[in-house]
């Protein structure tokens, strides 16, 4: 009787053969778990930049209520923002860092962040009747500072003692896990931080004059145009 091959007495075997059945398990949960993975640690590393990002925002907004950060002289609050990318970029290099300080009089007018009043252009066949202030359109300069403020502050040159500072930190950059490669999504991280603080009571806070009207500038429709028009 001749007796079967190693090859063939393999093959007959086949059918009934377990091995490798864990590693064939595996390859189909495998790209699933490295998703998981992948996203965890994408998330994971975003928590911490938010976390870097709200520290460094509290102490510079501390910082930035003091005397010496307020008036015209951009200088000092510069050095303190300095501090604040100082922070951020040693974690990312190409991380864009944008800061805005907008004054308030009051904490409530701060929450309410309310617009200026404008009036819209009333042809409903404009392009410039757009919910923006554009056009030219007269609006309600309620902290007389000559633009139209869509939030309703200021700009922080113009704070003074008491007033209320939202100080607002946002930080862009690349992914640091290509998570969108996989299931899509914006290549780029954003990650927000803001708070606010008054300003300390080195002096009597400031008041409004009784508002003016001022005109916005042209633009173009759906933009604001808060400026106006340079005079040639
Ligand atoms: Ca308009
Ligand atoms: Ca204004």
């Amino acid at each position: 009787m001749q007796r079967p091959s190693p090859i063939a007495a393999r093959l007959a075997a086949l059918p009934a053969a377990q091995e490798g059945a864990t590693l064939l398990e595996f390859a189909f949960i495998a790209p699933m778990l490295c998703l998981l993975l992948i996203g965890a640690f994408d998330a994971g590393h975003t928590l911490y930049m938010q976390s870097v990002v709200q520290g460094a925002v509290q102490n510079a907004a501390r910082s930035g209520t003091l005397e010496s950060a307020s008036g015209s002289d951009s200088t000092p609050r510069d050095s303190i923002d300095q501090v604040v990318k100082n922070q951020i970029l040693p974690l990312n290099k190409s991380a864009k860092i944008d800061i805005s300080r907008r004054f308030y009089r009051t904490f409530s007018d701060a929450a309410a962040a309310k617009a200026e009043e404008f009036t819209d252009t009333s042809d409903p066949a404009s392009p410039f009747h757009d919910g923006k202030c554009n056009n030219g359109e007269p609006f309600v300069d309620a902290n007389n500072n000559g633009r139209f403020d869509r939030d309703g502050a200021d700009s922080a040159n113009n704070a003074g003692a008491r007033d209320n500072i939202v100080y607002t930190v946002t930080v862009s950059y690349p992914r640091m896990f290509p998570l969108n490669r996989f299931i899509g999504g914006s290549p780029t991280t954003t990650v927000t931080a803001s708070t606010i603080l008054a300003n300390q009571p080195y002096g009597d806070q400031g008041t409004y004059s009784a508002p003016t009207t001022g005109h916005c500038g042209i633009g173009t429709p759906g933009v604001d145009e808060p400026a106006p028009e340079a005079t040639p």
